[in-house]
């Protein structure tokens, strides 16, 4: 019998204990393990190529994601790289032009540098998806909603295209989460997330995920995750595996809190215009609708001015935390132009609508009367 959602975050891939019954997944804080003679073990040689801990964590967000498999790495970025380092000089990459500014970073200071080749479109349009791909476009690379100006990609359509020239389609679902959205079943290769963000959810871990089906690419990516070494540690492995099982409440107050904030900035004076994909008055609300089951907490939005009413507002919010990151039950806002997407070039940054008075906010599960009121107040 298969579980619902809320069911399956509490309990896919945990059973007790074998040893003692401990209900909890214990944290396996060790790097290596005795063997009976060489070679003769229980599964576990040493603890960067796998660990009782993380095995736990990966099954459980395999299930989540309706992979087959799911491998974690240190960060969200190390398992971008990783997919990375499937690749050889020569391929080419299709990516999003609005993507999170270390993932840019990523692309085009590291990736280029071994020869890899990208081209960024706005990957909104599937025809222009399509446009790009050549004859050595082996992946294409999508964030949706895109971070920071949450335009959506139609998976669905790009998965179709990619396909039909023999690439595959890795989504980053960082901004959703896959209690909202689930890539695989809509056509795509392999899920990637940061869950330094909504899986784990309390700001206190920076951890990568990747999900597929495919067995070949699993014994790849296993086998990159194990020879570069980039793991996270099996406390901050237990540290996640508890936050997801708070994940669909969390979601679920993310997004009536976001509804609500999103609508209330929407008609004030000093606001120019939101964008969220809850929103009749977002562009993709009717591709939102069909591709997600639900709108997620991230919001941005153009401030009436330039940076000096960005940094005022910015610098007087007070519930609000000043900072980097989002996905934490506590609400974050930032400044993506100085912040988070200052290795964005500033005529990409131009060219995608990254302006000096868009501010992001990650809203957390606080009562939305609050948050409310002090925005109110920072935009007064
Ligand atoms: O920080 P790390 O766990 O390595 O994940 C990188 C990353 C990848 N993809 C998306 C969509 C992200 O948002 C991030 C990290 N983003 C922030 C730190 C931020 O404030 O946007």
């Amino acid at each position: 019998m298969s579980h619902q959602f809320a069911t399956r975050a509490v309990h896919a891939g945990i059973e007790p204990e074998a040893t003692s019954g401990a209900v909890m997944t214990p944290i396996f804080q060790t790097s290596t393990y005795a063997q009976a003679s060489p070679g003769e073990h229980k599964g576990y040689e040493y603890s960067r190529t796998d660990n009782p801990t993380r095995t736990v964590l990966q099954a459980q967000l395999a299930d989540l994601e309706s992979a087959n498999h799911a491998l974690v790495f240190a960060s969200g970025l190390s398992s971008i790289d990783a997919v990375l380092n499937t690749l050889s000089a020569g391929d080419h990459i299709v990516a999003g032009d609005d993507l999170y500014g270390g993932t840019y970073r990523l692309f085009t200071k590291v990736a280029e540098r071994r020869g890899l080749q990208f081209s960024f479109v706005r990957a909104q349009d599937p025809q222009a998806v399509e446009a790009a791909m050549t004859d050595r476009t082996k992946l294409v690379w999508l964030e949706t909603p895109t971070n920071p100006l949450l335009n959506l990609v139609d998976i669905a359509a790009v998965s179709k295209i990619a396909h039909a020239k023999g690439a595959l389609v890795g989504v980053d679902n960082t901004f959703r989460s896959p209690y909202f959205q689930r890539p695989l079943e809509l056509g795509a290769d392999i899920v990637m997330h940061s869950m330094t963000k909504y899986l784990n959810g309390h700001s206190d871990v920076v951890m990568g995920a990747l999900m597929l089906r495919d067995q070949g690419l699993y014994e790849r990516l296993k086998f990159l995750q194990n020879s570069i070494g980039a793991v996270p540690g099996p406390f901050d492995c237990w540290l996640v595996l508890r936050g997801l099982k708070t994940l669909a409440l969390r979601m679920r107050q993310h997004a009536v809190g976001a509804q609500a904030v999103a609508e209330w900035l929407e008609q004030h004076p000093k606001v120019e215009r939101v964008l969220y994909p809850g929103l009749a008055s977002h562009p993709q609300h009717e591709l939102a609708k069909r591709q997600a089951d639900g709108f997620g907490g991230m919001i941005t939005f153009f401030i009436k001015g330039g940076l000096e009413e960005s940094r005022r507002f910015l610098s007087t919010v007070k519930l609000h935390t000043l900072a980097e990151s989002l996905g934490g039950v506590e609400s974050l806002i930032e400044h993506p132009a100085i912040m988070t997407h200052a290795s964005v070039p500033p005529e990409v940054r131009a060219q995608i609508g990254l302006t000096d008075n868009l501010i992001r906010v990650s809203v957390g599960i606080e009562a939305v009367e609050d948050l409310i009121a002090d925005l109110d107040q920072a935009l007064g």
